[in-house]
């Protein structure tokens, strides 16, 4: 995935058609393109091996469970075309390192959540945030999900993690976050879904949030 705009489109939309013309609309304003289950769900596997001439495609099934099965599912969404899976974090090393080690064999990245970006991520996952960050770390992962909602937590994650691994941050826009407070923060990519993918003009609001990520460099 090369740093260019350091916006990822999240996809969440349902229609396979509808996700291909905005997908062509915004590819010149995108890093990659994350999908997850709601566009998969509705369209099955085969729509990543479709986005995937549009620009490098992150599987986001938060992944979340004993290393074998994770393992299992992450070959194959990397079979399908995707050049990452995000993983949950929580499920522990074990979990996380068969997925690293498959992915650093077919060359591709794994991200891992850290502390979601709702308000409920309160409840349990910041807690715990720091500690996954450290492990993401540890296990040699391409990178974290960090919370743009929550700048100050991904600044937080940014020291835990060091400069080796990247900082994908969802929360911008729709549930409140601003992409250049987190760019300042430290993240290096940001997460934008509905503000994109429902704006009238989808190219227009993601040219509007490549800017403003350009203020926070
Ligand atoms: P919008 O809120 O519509 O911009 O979409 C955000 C996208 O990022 C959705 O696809 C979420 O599933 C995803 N996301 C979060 O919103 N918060 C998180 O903490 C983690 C993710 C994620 O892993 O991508």
């Amino acid at each position: 995935m090369e740093k260019n705009t350091r916006l990822i489109l999240a996809l969440d939309v349902l229609d396979g058609d509808e996700a291909l013309r905005i997908s062509g609309d915004v590819a010149g304003y995108v890093d990659a393109i994350k999908v997850g289950y709601p566009l998969i769900l509705a369209t099955g596997l085969g729509i990543i091996t479709e986005l995937s001439k549009y620009a490098p495609i992150i599987a986001d099934f938060k992944v979340a469970d004993i290393p074998n099965t994770n393992r299992l599912i992450c070959e194959q969404v990397f079979r399908a075309g995707a050049d990452a899976v995000i993983i949950q974090g929580f499920t522990g090393h074990d979990s996380l390192r068969s997925c690293v080690e498959l992915a650093k064999s077919s060359n591709k990245d794994i991200f891992v959540v850290t502390e979601m970006s709702h308000p409920g991520a309160l409840d349990f996952m910041q807690a715990a945030g720091g500690a996954i960050a450290k492990m993401a770390a540890d296990e040699k992962a391409s990178g974290v999900v960090a919370p743009a909602t929550r700048p100050e937590r991904v600044r937080k994650i940014r020291e835990i993690i060091g400069n080796e691994l990247t900082i994908i941050s969802p929360g911008v826009g729709a549930q409140g976050g601003s992409a250049s407070d987190a760019i300042k923060a430290g993240a290096d990519w940001v997460i934008v879904g509905r503000s994109i993918y429902l704006a009238e003009e989808p190219a227009r609001a993601a040219a509007d949030i490549v800017a403003d990520i350009k203020t926070g460099i």
